[in-house]
């Protein structure tokens, strides 16, 4: 291929691309000309694809490799290149080993990721169909994005997914709304990004549209740059972590002033008597009054005050972005913002009501459609599951009980990690504990087309080939647009699709024809793609020949209800259409939720005090972190890439605070700093803004974290997960809280030692050479 000039439109999850290359490289990525606010993410994508950090061939840990299955030095040793046949026998065997002796109960497939855009090489997919061909595996339940959200939205609302593909279409908002009370904001950033690309990127565009119609907007976040600059919204900058007391109040106002809708609280929901006598402070003594947020919140109570009258005073959007759900006790401000928009009576109204994860996502906000082609997994032979923040404790605590959404459950006894497609040395939180936790597996396998952190705490690595690599065909998991996404250049060196060497692997274990179901990936692509194509017809929607498709470049997939409105039918028909909530309708007390007894998410919303924040005594570590997603890239993909490197500072992650509690510590702008806590420690290079608040500093996730030898710990790249706790979010949810830490920072006196992660590891000599 390599020679081969090539030029096609390439889907990514952050944005449909142009790529022309010459069968090697990229030689040019420039944004799809239908995308109206294309993201500069793209511009990591041509230096990245050939970067040393790709895994060249396949690499067997030494220690795993001359010892057998076992932990020593994992993560700290040398890598020896073999060849493919090699590691897959090596694989195979293993795989086999860990299944006859303990069954598919002791391997852990999970495999939480985002992995690339791509229906057919989606790499969990593939995982997942491998492992159902063998048995079965541990699977993991929720995500990390709204882990938390994900398990309190069925019992109040009916489903997750009903909240976040049902939201209120951008259009409607642009047409209807008259204020967006953004809680977290509407941040440009994550809202480049959606899980399986994005076509066109809307709610910039749309938001423009709202705001020139004469649509306020008030963003509430301790970081000003949670919503676009240019949309003059009002920054309200809470205490991080208190945007629960913050709605606590608000409610209280709209009570005492009489706004509040009781022929909407009536109708459509459940539980506001109890919700109520909690806010007037029947019980407790305690009003959740303006002056008493204000004192939780810092913001003032006339602000507060006067903030309710204004969400009264027109037809508002509440919206809830996914961060201030990854925080401890992260249920409360989510149900909360729900029931302050129940309280307006305007859910199911045009641009009124409820919304979760605008900004957080760019697929919330676009109208639902049609299903897509996708992958079918296959039967897990077993029934067993971790939430999915819940990996490290599952291998450090074997057999250990724990509580999740009204069960009692137990860790499995896990003795296989199977990593394809996601990077936890990047998502989990407390990574120094993590890596005790990769301690516990016998073996752990890895397949990525990088050298990430993960890869270097595998026995076996297997390399990846990048989309640009291979034949699929993508749409985003919300978005409408389905493109054909064919082969730009050759593999890097020996990387393989996930797909081959499953298949290869499959083979050896005599689950090939199972696996492959005698299909090559281009034969598994006009296959799923004539199967969706007939669904599509049964269902009376035309759509083009698989060759019409691939030579056209994409197609859009119908969407049923461009203008949809969240819970429109509910609203219009209670009785004929409800909630799938044990009552039908919303639930501003649960009794199922009360039923479980959890002290930290009771039957229906409060205020709890984090273990950890700004307003906590005693201070032992007195700035709080704001972890959050990164400008410059996604996750952790292509930290490597030139968007991404350029944003680093003394070539360490980007860090931003305010002056003033920078000029309390000596910091100066740009400098290297040490951000730590108990749990560890971090450089970053710092930036100072007043677009922090006072109190707050923010560093993204995302460097690829680069452990001292000495001490794994601390971080010289600036991943702030090693400052982040691994604690849940509640019993209920069990989900991840990395957004919000205690820590403190100084200036780094030393020379800062250098960042080694955007180098390949240490390589030992191919087996059997001398
Ligand atoms: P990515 O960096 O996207 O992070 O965590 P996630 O693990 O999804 O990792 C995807 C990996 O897949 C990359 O290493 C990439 O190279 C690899 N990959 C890409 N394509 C392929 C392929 O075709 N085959 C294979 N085998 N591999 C491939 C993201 C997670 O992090 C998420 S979703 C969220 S929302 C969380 N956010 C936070 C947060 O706000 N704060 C903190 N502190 N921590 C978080 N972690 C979470």
């Amino acid at each position: 291929m390599a020679g081969q000039q090539r030029r096609h439109v390439h889907l990514t999850h952050w944005g449909a691309a142009e790529i022309e290359t010459d069968g090697r490289q990229l030689t040019s990525v420039r944004p799809w000309r239908e995308d109206p606010d294309p993201s500069r993410i793209l511009e990591n994508l041509a230096a990245a694809h050939r970067h040393p950090t790709r895994i060249g061939q396949p690499y067997i840990r030494r220690g795993w490799l001359e010892h057998g299955p076992g932990a020593a030095a994992r993560g700290s040793d040398a890598f020896v290149p073999v060849r493919w046949d090699t590691a897959l026998d090596l694989l195979a065997g293993e795989l086999r080993r860990v299944y006859d002796r303990y069954g598919p109960d002791a391997v852990f497939g999970g495999s939480y990721g985002w992995a690339s855009a791509g229906r057919f090489h989606h790499a969990q997919s593939q995982l997942h169909r491998f492992l159902n061909c063998l048995g079965g595996y541990v699977r993991s339940v929720n995500n990390y994005s709204y882990g938390t959200s994900a398990v309190l939205l069925p019992h109040i609302v009916g489903d997750a997914g009903a909240v976040l593909g049902g939201a209120t279409a951008w259009p409607v908002i642009a047409e209807h709304t008259d204020l967006i009370v953004a809680f977290g904001g509407l941040s440009p950033k994550n809202s480049a990004v959606a899980s399986g690309g994005i076509g066109r990127h809307v709610m910039g565009p749309s938001l423009s549209a709202a705001v020139a119609r004469g649509c306020r907007l008030v963003s509430v976040s301790p970081l000003r740059t949670d919503t676009d600059a240019r949309l003059g919204a009002e920054w309200i900058a809470p205490v991080p972590g208190t945007d629960a007391a913050l709605m606590l109040a608000l409610c209280h106002v709209l009570d005492a002033e009489g706004l509040a809708d009781h022929g909407f609280l009536d109708r459509y929901t459940v539980g506001y008597p109890q919700f109520i006598a909690y806010v007037r402070g029947d019980a407790d003594g305690m009003p959740k009054t303006p002056a008493w947020a204000a004192a939780l919140t810092g913001v003032p109570a006339g602000r507060i005050r006067e903030l309710a009258r204004q969400l009264a005073a027109g037809r508002t959007l509440v919206t809830v972005s996914w961060s201030l759900q990854r925080a401890e006790h992260g249920e409360q401000p989510v149900w909360l913002g729900l029931v302050l928009a129940a309280m307006l009576g305007q859910i199911g109204l045009p641009g009124g009501g409820f919304g979760h994860g605008y900004g957080s996502t760019s697929d919330v906000g676009l109208a639902r459609r049609l299903s897509a082609p996708r992958l079918p997994q296959g039967a897990n032979g077993i029934d067993s599951y971790i939430p999915v923040a819940r990996i490290a404790d599952m291998l450090l605590q074997p057999g250990a009980a724990y509580d999740y959404n009204g069960q009692r459950r137990r860790y499995p006894d896990v003795k296989l990690v199977y990593w394809c497609g996601g990077n936890p040395f990047h998502h989990h939180q407390n990574l120094a504990r993590l890596r005790e936790a990769f301690t516990r597996p016998q073996t752990v396998v890895v397949h990525d087309p990088f050298w990430t952190a993960t890869a270097r705490h595998a026995d076996i690595v297997l390399p990846s080939t990048m989309s640009v690599e291979r034949d699929d065909f993508g749409a985003g998991s919300g978005d409408s647009t389905l493109f054909a996404m064919p082969q730009l250049t050759e593999p890097h060196a020996q990387a393989r699709d996930d797909y081959a060497a499953f298949a290869a692997v499959a083979e050896r274990l005599g689950a090939g024809k199972s696996f492959t179901e005698g299909r090559t990936a281009d034969e598994w692509l006009r296959h799923l793609y004539g199967q969706w194509r007939a669904r599509m017809r049964a269902a009376g929607h035309e759509m083009p020949s698989f060759a019409a498709f691939w030579d056209g470049g994409s197609l859009e997939i119908p969407v049923p209800d461009p203008r949809q409105v969240l819970l429109s039918a509910f609203r219009r028909d209670p009785a004929r259409s409800p909630l799938r909530t044990p009552s039908g309708k919303i639930e501003i007390f649960s009794a199922v939720i009360d039923g479980f007894g959890y002290p930290d998410c009771p039957g229906h919303p409060v205020w709890l005090e984090p273990s950890e924040w700004l307003g906590g005594r005693p201070v032992r570590y007195p700035l709080q972190l704001v972890a959050n997603q990164p400008r410059r890239r996604l996750h952790s993909q292509l930290d490597v890439g030139a968007y991404s490197q350029e944003g680093k500072i003394g070539g360490r992650e980007p860090a931003a605070m305010n002056p003033s509690d920078a000029a309390a510590r000596g910091i100066v702008d740009q400098s290297v700093v040490r951000l730590f806590n108990d749990r560890g420690s971090c450089l970053a290079g710092v930036t100072l803004t007043e677009d922090v608040r006072p109190g707050v500093v923010q560093l993204s996730t995302g460097a690829w974290y680069d452990p001292d030898p000495a001490d794994p710990s601390f971080c010289r790249h600036g991943n702030p997960n090693v400052l982040t706790a691994d604690r849940p979010s509640s019993a209920l949810s069990q989900g991840n809280t990395g957004q919000l830490a205690m820590i403190d920072i100084e200036p780094y006196g030393p020379v800062p030692p250098e960042v080694s992660v955007h180098r390949p590891p240490v390589t030992a000599e191919p087996a059997g050479k001398p």
